[in-house]
């Protein structure tokens, strides 16, 4: 059944200059990109779109790290997209993301508080319901 995602490439994507990359991945795997903008999020549109974080020790560094720079958004549609595009992004640490996978292949541990993992995908249809109205209204 047609789905659709909300992906992100975040600042640390977008300052290394990887976006092209990133959305070639995508369209080459056949899915669709129905919306896509690039936007320098605020505060309240990070704290809507990490609640589910709130309180952990990461979060914190997780929302300066989201305001350090442009990050873009992008709607993608296709068959089963939302477990597609998790699979293509891989496991969240990219130290230990699979080759082949874009955490895998472009990111790895900076010495951060946070992982700098360059793509958000959401993880079910509601969240990306939830996310696509954060994003894109
Ligand atoms: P995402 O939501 O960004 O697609 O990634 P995810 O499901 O793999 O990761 P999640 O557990 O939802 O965490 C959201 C983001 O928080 C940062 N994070 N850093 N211990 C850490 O340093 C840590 N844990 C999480 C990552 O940027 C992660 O994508
Ligand atoms: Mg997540």
């Amino acid at each position: 059944m047609s789905e659709r995602t909300l992906v992100l490439i975040k600042p640390d994507g977008v300052a290394r200059g990887l976006t092209g990359e990133i959305l070639r991945r995508v369209e080459a795997k056949g899915y669709t990109i129905t919306a896509l903008k690039q936007v320098s999020a605020s505060e309240e549109q990070l704290a809507a779109h990490y609640a589910e974080h709130q309180g952990k020790p990461f979060y914190q560094p997780l929302v300066d790290f989201m305001l350090s720079g442009p990050t873009v958004a992008a709607v993608v549609e296709g068959d089963r997209v939302i477990e597609g595009f998790r699979t293509m992004a891989g496991t969240t640490e990219p130290t230990v993301a699979a080759p082949g996978t874009i955490r895998g292949d472009l990111g790895r541990d900076w010495g951060e508080k946070v992982q700098k993992n360059l793509v958000h995908g959401s993880d079910s249809v509601e969240s990306a319901e939830y996310e696509i109205s954060i994003w894109f209204g």
